[in-house]
């Protein structure tokens, strides 16, 4: 018997908490990011509500471009907390509601309801959970059901804002085959482009080619890629899934290649976020620091370390190894540093 999968995500989540915060920005575009300072603040856009988002502003977009589009919106800083503890409350609300239940990001959560037995009811305890949410923390969220996660994710993702959708296994076709390729979670732009190029434009084109055309093109994710063409996810649902990483990032108010400037705004970065990973005794193995240069060309760096537990001095000399990495093989001055624990 198939499997029933719902995906539930929260609709503009940051900015849907600083409009419940703030009932007078109701029905205004908001954005939650960075400081727009008069357009030339630095930093990106965390999200925008849907009205912010009818200017086109979008998650990750300079702050800079977001002030131009829409210099009127209601520009408000990141409350991680508030958000967190937000999140907090809406997935217990959640995993009430199956055994199974995964939290995948701070609000985004898989549950298997397979015990619903039919979409119909599926689609009952989906609205059920949409309507507990908005009762009880005043947050929208989308719903979406299938037979496995991916096509549960893409119903979500079809449905925005406040909607609900399934699919069940005889519609996945019907589902699947107009949209085009980028909709498949994990195909970024990269991906998509040599699709496009390709010809690939649509699944129902890309669910034509053999698997091994794929695999010679995209590697080992062809197969994947190849599967999910047919609507195909077998992945289950991981109930223990603890937080992946851990990290925290800083855009400098102006590019710099000032090593004593670099490295105080580093160490607070190391500091933050190694305090946080101790206070959710969060276990990692691998350091990865982040350089962006002026201009937006980004860089990672990771060390993956044997010593566990691992002792702050030990962890801050191996991420300044490894921004200083940096610093020797690219000149151009620095617009962001940044770590993460995984
Ligand atoms: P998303 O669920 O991707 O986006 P969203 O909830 O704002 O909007 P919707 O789901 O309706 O499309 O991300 C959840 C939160 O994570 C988002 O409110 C802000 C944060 N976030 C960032 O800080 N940076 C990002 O690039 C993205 C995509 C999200
Ligand atoms: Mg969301």
């Amino acid at each position: 018997m198939s499997r029933i999968i719902l995906h539930i995500d929260l609709d503009a989540f940051f900015a849907s908490v600083e409009e419940r915060e703030n009932p007078h920005f109701r029905g205004k575009p908001i954005i939650v990011g960075a400081d727009p300072k008069g357009g030339i603040g630095r930093g990106v856009v965390s999200t925008a509500n849907y009205e912010a988002r009818k200017f086109g502003v979008h998650s990750a977009m300079p702050i800079s471009k977001a002030y131009k589009l829409c210099p009127q919106c209601v520009f408000l800083p990141v409350d991680a907390e508030l958000y967190q503890s937000v999140s907090e409350r809406v997935m217990n609300i959640v995993a009430t509601h199956a055994n199974l239940c995964e939290v995948v990001s701070i609000d985004e959560a898989y549950l298997d309801i397979s015990f619903c037995g039919t979409f119909a009811r599926a689609r009952e305890l989906g609205n059920k959970l949409k309507n507990e949410i908005f009762k009880k923390e005043k947050i929208h969220a989308t719903v979406g059901i299938g037979p496995n996660k991916m096509i549960a994710k893409m119903a979500t993702n079809s449905a925005k804002p406040d909607g609900l959708k399934s699919v069940s296994p005889e519609e996945v076709k019907d589902f699947l085959g107009p949209l085009d390729v980028e909709k498949i979670p994990g195909v970024g732009p990269k991906s998509s482009t040599t699709l496009y190029r390709l010809g690939f434009d649509t699944i129902e084109k890309l669910r034509e080619v053999p698997e091994d055309f794929l695999t010679h093109y995209f590697g080992k994710w062809g197969s994947t890629l190849y599967k999910e063409s047919q609507g195909i996810d077998e992945r289950p649902i991981e109930v223990f899934q603890e937080a992946k990483s851990i990290g925290h990032e800083e855009t400098f108010e102006k590019d710099t290649r000032d090593s004593e400037e670099i490295f105080t705004v580093f160490d607070n970065l190391l500091k933050e976020t190694f305090q946080e990973a101790a206070k959710q005794h969060f276990k990692f193995k691998t350091i990865s620091v982040k350089c962006r240069f002026s201009g937006f060309e980004t860089h990672t760096k990771d060390k993956t370390t044997a010593l566990r537990p691992i002792s702050f001095a030990q962890y801050k000399k191996t991420a300044h190894v490894l921004l200083l990495e940096f610093l020797v093989q690219y000149k151009n001055p620095v617009r962001l540093i940044g770590v993460r624990l995984s």
